[in-house]
């Protein structure tokens, strides 16, 4: 009935009056916000609970994700655009002299995620609830998100992100669903009957209770759902006058402990953080998330011997990686089963992907913390490790270096990396130059013992978030170009490779860049009071700050770009604006200094009035998803400048490509396959290989003092970051300087400075080409469909999961 103007209208008001209790005069836009997501929540009701029955009458199998992140943005949007309420949506609230827009606004994005990682789960939740697959994500209900970014004094300050403040009118809490998850205490052997019973006594108990979000698919009827869990005290209701002091004290410590498993998402990318809290956080959403699926799956009549028949668990990256022991422990302990045949569903119920080779984030619990904290899942881990480490002393006699370099407890550290291997039928990498490091580097006796479970899904981005929602004005250029198939199959917009010629698709091109320039330069200026030349080149680099993604690089380019127009102010080459976005990991000092950088070269530059306005330099503040979105449909150039070999995929790439940005990269992740894609006319390609770096770091790198001493620029630009000749200070950014000379420069940033400085001039004569570059951005979007989210899960669904789309009928 919402599909009706004047019935939305009437449901809207009805809304707000009898449960907001407000007329619409009197109505907040958070109020108006909460009735109109709520509305549309229950209007879905119905085709979510009929999904789910409809999963369990035809799916043969079912998957579910488990990811600590997952980094959605605001729903409400996607939403309506999935249902195909937008257009009337929008009339129905005009009428009655409301901004959709304003509503959409107030909404908190949803960051429960980091970065790539997260969102890319976010991403393949929309896709398979769009092609039907039936999967249930799984994840932790952080109370707070990942931490707001503010900007004071060029440095950036972290600030709590409160997004649960208003309430989240998208779930729906399911109390009577809860489980109970058991931390620490002791474990008592038994012998009954000649067999061994484990029992975990004098444990902490924490109650996981399930909160539902529902993901729905495009125009098929599916929702699909993602599940979050909270830690909650067990007890809830005391009373306290019964209590005594102590106890009462005892509660309160308990309940704060309990709690806080479930307050924040930890704000590191790539470090790994050696915090108990985190891996209680991994335990506590293993354990509920599994307790929970064998629940259903039994009530609807399954056999736990069947169980892997039925249910793909996956694990993406080695976080969920207890989910192994987990299982193991929930089928023997609980049901009763034998190690073998526990071992035998757990190995073929579950997957993993890496999604890194980077030795810092690769996770390593100390033991006895470990022990401590989960003993009985100790117990089956050391058990695990006991029975590989006799499989490859049988495979491999004698070799105990191979043994002890690939046993899962070793030096007392438990690898998850290792255990999630072993533990997994099929283990895969994010694109196909990582697939292929992971295969012959970092786990290299791992694929030569079973080789059979390494594959690659190179990793894909939703297109109808990233270019359909996004992108409104380029989608419908599209679309009457090519028609509206793209939308549901991708790959179909390789037709537009015809247009890459036809000047007056590109000439509309032309236009839809210039429009959403404008949106971004509008909020630019709103913001941070810049003004932005349109017909500048947008370069952006927006992700988080890290020194392997070089945002050093950019700014020594844009350095030197500023030095050669102070030489020269009349230089003819086309004005650019640089564009930064991203944030640090709050302990890590180094992308806090390159923030700091990146602010003090933006305000060197911006004020010179010498240059001309041909540079400008803008940091975003507060990267996000929802940000994200402005940000993609207005640029024209994608910086995708990462160290070869340490980006594993990287996705950003795609959502720049398929809005038609030409990428300035390196031969890194997808990038390699975005240019085997596009073709080399269409790339901007510079830097060293993935080999080369590779083979630079077997021999103890390279020289960078030889760079400096050698190529003038260089040396102007590090001595500038010293010398108080551009700062004002002396010694202001020594760490970076040390980093490059004195530390040899692990990222090759001096390494990759010439051949990207030359690149980025050829970009400059190409962009003056204007029905030149138009063909490229065409090209880019026609080849962009193979990477859409929608390709990549199907591979998942086809050769991990081997599980069918369900097509759900109204
Ligand atoms: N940081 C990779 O670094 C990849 C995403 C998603 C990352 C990035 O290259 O695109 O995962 N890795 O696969 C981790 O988070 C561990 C990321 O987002």
């Amino acid at each position: 009935m919402l599909k009706d103007k004047e019935k939305f209208k009437e449901m809207f008001l009805d809304r707000i009056q009898t449960i907001y209790g407000v007329t619409i005069e009197e109505a907040s836009v958070t109020d108006k916000y909460m009735a109109l997501s709520s509305l549309i929540r229950d209007y879905i009701y119905r085709n979510w609970v009929h999904t789910h029955r409809e999963y369990d009458k035809k799916a043969e199998r079912q998957v579910y994700y488990f990811s600590v992140e997952f980094l959605k943005g605001k729903p409400l949007g996607n939403n309506l655009l999935n249902l195909g309420l937008k257009d009337v949506c929008k009339e129905a609230l005009d009428d009655l002299g409301i901004d959709l827009e304003s509503i959409e606004n107030i909404e908190n994005d949803v960051g429960l995620g980091n970065g790539g990682l997260g969102r890319l789960g976010a991403c393949f939740l929309e896709s398979m609830a769009s092609l039907g697959i039936p999967c249930h994500g799984c994840t932790i209900r952080y109370k707070y998100g990942l931490f707001k970014q503010k900007i004071i004094d060029g440095y950036q300050v972290e600030v709590l992100d409160n997004w649960l403040r208003n309430g989240n009118p998208w779930e729906v809490r399911k109390t009577d669903k809860s489980v109970e998850v058991k931390f620490k205490g002791k474990v008592r052997v038994n012998n009954k009957n000649g067999k061994m019973a484990f029992i975990h006594e004098d444990y902490e108990s924490i109650l996981a209770v399930p909160n539902d979000m529902p993901i729905i698919g495009y125009r098929n009827n599916t929702v699909n759902t993602l599940r979050t869990f909270s830690a909650e005290p067990k007890r809830t209701e005391l009373d306290f006058t019964l209590l005594s002091r102590e106890e009462v004290q005892k509660y309160i410590e308990y309940k704060h402990s309990v709690e806080s498993i479930s307050e924040i998402l930890y704000p590191d990318d790539h470090n790994y953080e050696g915090k108990v809290l985190r891996l209680k956080q991994q335990y506590f959403l293993v354990s509920a998330g599994l307790q929970t699926i064998i629940r259903r799956f039994k009530k609807k009549g399954g056999m736990m011997k069947n169980f892997h028949e039925k249910v793909a668990i996956h694990i993406n990256d080695t976080h969920p990686t207890l989910a192994i022991p987990e299982l193991m422990r929930i089928l023997i302990d609980e049901e009763d089963i034998e190690w073998d045949e526990a071992w035998y569903i757990t190995t073929n119920a579950i997957s993993y992907t890496n999604h890194t080779i980077l030795p810092e984030a690769l996770e390593k619990w100390n033991v006895d913390m470990f022990k401590g904290l989960l003993p009985r899942i100790y117990m089956i881990v050391h058990e695990i490790n006991e029975r590989f480490c006799k499989e490859l002393w049988n495979r491999y006699p004698e070799d105990w270096d191979r043994i002890r370099n690939m046993a899962i407890i070793n030096n007392n550290y438990i690898n998850m990396a290792h255990l999630a291997v072993v533990g997994s039928y099929s283990v895969n990498g994010v694109a196909k130059v990582h697939t292929d490091i992971l295969k012959n580097q970092v786990m290299k006796n791992f694929y030569d013992f079973s080789p059979y479970k390494f594959n690659n899904k190179t990793n894909g981005i939703t297109h109808r978030t990233w270019l359909l929602k996004a992108n409104p004005k380029l989608s419908n250029l599209i679309t009457d170009a090519i028609g509206d198939k793209w939308i549901k199959e991708p790959s179909s917009l390789i037709k537009l490779t015809s247009y890459s010629q036809d000047s007056s698709f590109k000439e509309n091109l032309f236009k839809v860049k210039k429009h959403n320039k404008q949106i971004l330069a509008d909020l630019i200026k709103r913001e941070y009071n810049i003004n932005i030349d349109l017909d500048s080149i947008v370069d952006v680099q927006v992700k988080r700050i890290h020194e392997y993604k070089r945002q050093i690089l950019n700014v020594f380019n844009i350095l030197n770009m500023y030095y050669t127009l102070k030489d020269n102010p009349d230089l003819d080459i086309p004005s650019r604006t640089f564009i930064f976005g991203g944030k640090a990991a709050p302990g890590y000092y180094m992308a806090k200094e390159i923030i700091k950088l990146i602010n003090s070269v933006s305000y060197v530059i911006n004020k010179d009035k010498i240059i001309k306005d041909k540079l400008k330099v803008i940091f975003l503040e507060n990267y996000r998803v929802s940000l994200a979105e402005r940000v993609f449909p207005a640029s024209d150039v994608s910086e995708q400048i990462s160290t070869a070999s340490k980006e594993a995929s990287g996705t950003g790439n795609m959502k720049f490509m398929i809005n038609g940005s030409i990428t300035m990269g390196t031969l890194d992740g997808a990038n390699i396959e975005i240019r085997d894609a596009v073709g080399d006319d269409n790339f901007f390609n510079f830097g060293l290989t993935v080999d080369e770096v590779l083979s630079y770091y077997r021999n103890g790198g390279y020289n960078s003092w030889d760079v400096y001493n050698s190529d003038y620029r260089v040396k102007r630009i590090l001595d500038s970051l010293i010398d108080g000749t551009l700062f004002g200070e002396k010694d202001k950014f020594r760490m970076i300087y040390e980093s490059l000379l004195n530390n040899n420069d692990q990222y090759f940033v001096l390494k990759d400075f010439d051949d990207y400085v030359k690149t980025q001039v050829k970009l400059q004569e190409r962009y003056k080409n204007k029905y030149k570059w138009l063909e490229m951005c065409t090209e880019n979007i026609a080849n962009a469909g193979k990477f859409s989210s929608d390709r990549t899960v199907k591979e998942y669904a086809k050769h991990i999961w081997k599980v069918k789309e369900v097509q759900v009928e109204k």
